[in-house]
Formats: structure tokens, sequence, C-alpha cells
């Protein structure tokens, strides 16, 4: 007698017509016949999967080049597909299911010919966390195979847990042929089922990440009480030896995976790091939030990431004794066999070889690694990885950060009131886009709670769902809006960044233990410069103020488009968030 997974599988092997199907244990010996056949057998147009780089400076590492137009998510080929639209939103691309499956049953018939369906089974979370779900994700690619070794606990363990229950989370995924054009990413909720064809790329591909953990996880918290976040989980140590955790929402490539693992500048302090891209949120027995990391993996940007800005990951990186590390669309250095990207220390290699496996032209002002090209490796290799990690129950969380990339406008850090004005916070968060979606850069977009891609439901129902988790807190976590991106008149950055933001979070922490007071202006409360420790930088006086301005001028244009914005929720906007959009005009008197 087959199981109910074991039929599931053999049912998409009739449509997809593999030659083998290959049941992956996650063992570390399998990783090594996966890489092998990437960098032997498999290929993506002219390139194999994987080719090995310098193993003395880069140990267990890999360089892949994806096919040149699948580099990012396409987030205007994503569906969510509820049986109701209006539970889809505006915030999501929607198709009837029925009609979803018919397209998806087209593309994917015989997709697999000549090539092997490996069947991954994981779990998203601890295996013995009360909040883990087990997944089972098919997929033609070693690439993906791989990844998903990195990211997530992929073991039989998974098998074991769904036994013979038809209820676990499927995930079926083929690369295709790689043409944009019959790319989809499509959501089925209701069925715990993530389809996805026509691209091997990070959040299309790794079905457990942003397809599940989010889109369908949002769907499922909704329903049982809880949160799927788009949120980082640190630990933040003070001189005392004391941890409180806190977790931050942040758009994609906003500094989320920095912040994880913060090198801090003020001496006393450490970061410990839970997670770097989702949280999963549960209200514990004692009326405070838990926060659990679902992933085991780092997904980064590569570029940007030096011993200046991110030591520790560049430590992570290196770790030896753990297996393996990936890079995707970075540039290559012939002459070393070593990855580069830009702002990596030292200087620039002579004769690069560029993120598509072609010679680097300087002149042509392009860049050599992708802008969003990324690394994979596991979180374990992490010298700031939390004793925390595995706890089953997660850790609980003092504060929440929401954050955007805003060069103008947006305090460095503000304080909510309370917790429907944090919620209200989270809801106007806006940030001026990256390469981590296809669409242009620099614009302003509304993104709330950082999750506007990632939300697998109707948003105006999400900002009722934060409304009641609220009030279901006897001891709810302080919110708190961040910005690291104001700039000067001259458009340079105000404000270090990276280890240098741990000032902010000392002040967050300090409000959190009711240390110091702040001043209140009409976006909520903000420090007395003397309550933010300053010691060793050098910005003049007249700068810092301009961190902190808020001049309800530049207001006007901001309120209208934040109007606007929760306009299209109508019909399933709740009134709090109306009600303090009322009260943020009349502080600003506009
Ligand atoms: P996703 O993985 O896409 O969700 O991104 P992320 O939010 O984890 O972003 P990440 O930490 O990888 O940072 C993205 C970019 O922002 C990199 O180029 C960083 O160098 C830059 N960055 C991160 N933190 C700061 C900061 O404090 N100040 C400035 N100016 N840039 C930063
Ligand atoms: C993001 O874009 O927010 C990422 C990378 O973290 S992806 O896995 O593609 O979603
Ligand atoms: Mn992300």
């Amino acid at each position: 007698m087959s199981t109910p997974l074991q039929k599931w599988v053999e049912e998409q092997a009739k449509l997809t017509q593999p030659d083998n199907i290959y049941w992956c244990d996650g063992s570390e010996e399998e990783a090594r016949k996966l890489i092998d056949i990437g960098s032997k057998k498999e290929r993506i147009g002219e390139h194999f999967i994987f080719q090995a780089l310098n193993q003395d400076k880069w140990p267990n590492a890999y360089l892949h080049r994806s096919h040149p137009t699948d580099v990012a998510r396409t987030e205007h080929l994503t569906f969510v597909c509820h049986n109701n639209k209006n539970n889809s939103g505006p915030n999501n691309n929607w198709m009837q299911p029925d009609e979803a499956k018919k397209l998806m049953m087209k593309l994917s018939a015989g997709c697999m010919k000549g090539k092997t369906m490996y069947v991954l089974p994981y779990t998203m979370g601890h295996p013995d966390s009360p909040y883990s779900k087990a997944c089972v994700q098919l997929t033609d690619v070693s690439y993906v195979a791989v990844s998903m070794r990195i990211m997530t606990r992929m073991s039989k363990k998974a098998i074991d847990k769904i036994g013979e229950s038809a209820d676990f989370v499927k995930g079926i995924h083929s690369v295709g042929d790689f043409d944009p054009e019959k790319r989809y990413i499509m959501h089925f909720p209701d069925e715990h089922l993530v389809w996805s064809i026509g691209s091997g790329y990070g959040g299309n591909a790794l079905l457990g990440k942003k397809c599940f953990s989010l889109r369908i996880a949002s769907w499922l918290g909704l329903q049982e009480g809880w949160l799927a976040e788009h949120m980082v989980i640190l630990g933040i140590q003070d001189p005392k030896g004391k941890i409180n955790y806190i977790t931050a929402a942040m758009p994609s490539a906003c500094g989320k995976t920095n912040l994880a693992m913060l090198e801090s500048a003020l001496p006393g302090y450490k970061i410990w790091t839970i997670g770097d891209d989702i949280a999963w949120l549960n209200i514990g027995p004692d009326g405070r939030l838990y926060a659990i990391n679902p992933e085991t993996g780092l997904f980064g940007v590569a570029p940007g990431t030096s011993l200046k800005t991110n030591p520790n990951m560049l430590h992570t990186l290196k770790k030896k004794d753990f297996y393996p590390t990936l890079f995707t669309n970075t540039a290559f250095n012939p002459e070393t066999n070593e990855p580069w990207w830009e702002g990596l220390d030292g200087p620039i290699p002579q004769n690069l070889i560029d993120w598509q496996g072609k010679p680097w032209n300087t002149q042509q002002g392009t860049k050599a690694a992708h802008p969003n090209s990324r690394f994979t490796v596991s979180i374990y290799n992490s010298p700031t990885l939390s004793k925390e990690f595995d706890n089953p129950i997660g850790v609980p969380i003092s504060a929440i950060i929401l954050g955007g990339k805003r060069t103008q406008l947006i305090p460095l850090v503000t304080e909510a009131l309370n917790w429907q004005h944090g919620v209200f916070m989270g809801v106007r968060n806006g940030s001026e886009t990256t390469a981590a979606a296809i669409h242009k850069e620099g614009i302003l977009r509304r993104d709330p709670m950082a999750m506007l891609p990632f939300c697998g439901y109707n948003m105006g129902d999400y900002f009722q769902h934060w409304l009641n988790m609220g009030k279901r807190m006897k001891h709810p976590p302080k919110i708190y809006s961040v910005n690291w991106f104001r700039v000067d008149d001259e458009g340079k950055f105000i404000w270090p960044g990276f280890g240098e933001n741990i000032r902010v979070l000392k002040w967050i922490l300090d409000r959190v233990n009711n240390k110091v007071g702040a001043r209140e202006t009409p976006l909520g409360l903000v420090p007395e410069l003397k309550d933010l420790d300053l010691k060793g930088l050098d910005i003049p006086l007249a700068k810092l103020e301009k961190l902190f301005q808020v001049n309800p001028l530049d207001w006007k244009e901001e309120l209208q488009d934040i109007k606007k914005f929760l306009a299209k929720f109508e019909g399933n906007l709740p009134q709090e968030i109306l009600t303090e959009y009322e009260s943020l005009s009349a502080k600003l008197k506009i």
C-alpha cells in the first residue's frame, strides 16, 4: 500500500515524466553526489550547474551561473489563487484555481523528460517544534536540491512526521525551459500547495522560503492566530550579559542580513543571530510574542558584503568543516579561482569574468557581479549563531523594528506610542525599490511590514490580524521604525550604518528597559540626542538634527500617497488604520 505522499509523487511523475526519481535524505554524502552531478552532467546553457572554487580560500564553495533572464524574483508572474478573488486582495495577482491548475498542467506535461526528479523531504522549523511544518518539494535541478539542503532541515524525519497523512506542504518545481513567457509561481493556499515553473532563482524555486514560509504560512497564521513575517530575529547582549531579543522587518535588499550579523561598534555589546529573513511569531502562554526562524540557511546579497561592512558573514562564508556554500551570479577571478563582487575587500582584480561568464569590460560601466548576486550558506557556520537557534519554542521578543530604504522624510529611529500606532507605522512603511525583484530601481513603493510581495491574502485583513494579535498579548513588544538611508544635501548617507547601527539598537533596549526618556514628534517618540550613544562618531550637529527632522510641509505629498495606498484596500481596511491616518494628518496640521 502506498502512502498519500508516495501517491502524490507518482502522480506528479506521470505528468512531468522524469527519467528517474530520486528521494533525497539530506545526508552530506548525498550533497557531494549532487554537486558532482551538477559539476559534470547538468548544465544551464553552456555552463555546468556548479563550478568548484578555490577550496583553500573558500572551503566547499561552488559558483553557479543562472540563466541570464533568471536573476531575481518575478512578482508579476507570481499568483495567489484563493477560490474567492477578494481573499487574494489588491496586493496579489490572482487566477481562478482551476484555471491556474489547467495552465500549470499544460506547461508541466513532460517537462522533466530526460531529467531526474529529486524528491526533497524537509521541515520548516525544528522537527521538535510545535510550530514546525513537514513539507516535500519536487525539483528537476541539482542546484535547487543542494540549496534546499542548506536552507531547510532536509531529512527522513519529515517523511516520518508526514507518515500516512495527506496533510503535508507540497511544492512542485521545474525549471522548464527557462522561458520567461512560461514562468509562473502559483500558490494554492487552501491546499498548502506551491507550483513553480520556468525559474531556478531563490524566491521562485526554493519553495520552502518565500512561497511557503511567508505566502502560504501567513494564510495559515491568519486562521490559526499567529504571524509569518519577513523579519530578522536577533539577540542583543548588553555589557552586563543580559540578552534581549528583537525582530526587524525590512524589504528585500534593505539590510536584514547585515543587521542579523552585525558586529557591534560599541564595546560590550554583542549580536546573536537567529534568522536573517523569515520569522514565525506565536503568542506564548506568558502573553509574550515568541519567534522562531523556520530556515537553516542564509541566502544573502553578495555585493556590498566585506570585512568592513559584515565581517561575520565573511567568516561564515570561509568557515571550513561544513558542506557546501554556493555563490550565484557573482563575478569570478580566473587567476585565483575565487568569487568576486562589487564592494569586496581589496583592489579590483584584473581580468575578471562577469556573472554571465564573459570577460568583464571595465569600460562598459556594467557590474561584474549581478547586483542581486547571492550566496547560500548554512546558518550553523555563523560565528554569531545564537545558542537559542534550535530552541523549539523560540525566543521572547521585546521589540519589533520596521524599516525601509528612505532617502528623505523618515527619521533614523521612531518609537510608536502603542501597538495600534505601531501597526499603522508598519502599514505606511515604504521603501525605494532595489534589485531583489525585477522592477525599476529607486522608486518609492509602499511596503507594509515589508510584506507586500509576500502576504498570501488580502492585506486589509492582514492589518486587522496584526491589530487582533496586539489585543491578545499581555506583554506586546514595543514597535519602532528605523531608516539607515536618509541622505544629506549632497545625496550622501548621513548615518554610517552597519556596525554603527548598534547605537540605535542600544537606545531601543534602553527604552524597552525604561532607562531613558524620549522626545515626542508628530510621528512618534525619537531620542533626545544626549541619550543616543554617539561616542567616537564624527557627525556634525546640523546633520544629526536632520536625521530626526520632521518637516510638516515635506509630509504633504507623503500623506497623499499613503491615502491613495490605503484606498486600494477599501472594504477590508480596519477603521483603526483610518483613525491613525487622521490622527497623523492632524498632528502634522495638513
Ligand atoms: P533580502 O535577502 O533581499 O531580503 O535582503 P536583506 O534585507 O537581507 O539585505 P542585506 O542585508 O543583504 O543588504 C542589502 C544591501 O544593503 C547591501 O548592499 C548592503 O551593503 C546594504 N546595507 C545593509 N545595511 C546597511 C546600512 O546600515 N547602511 C547602508 N548605507 N547600507 C546598508
Ligand atoms: C528577498 O528577495 O527578499 C530574498 C531573496 O530574501 S528571495 O529568496 O529571492 O526571496
Ligand atoms: Mn528577503
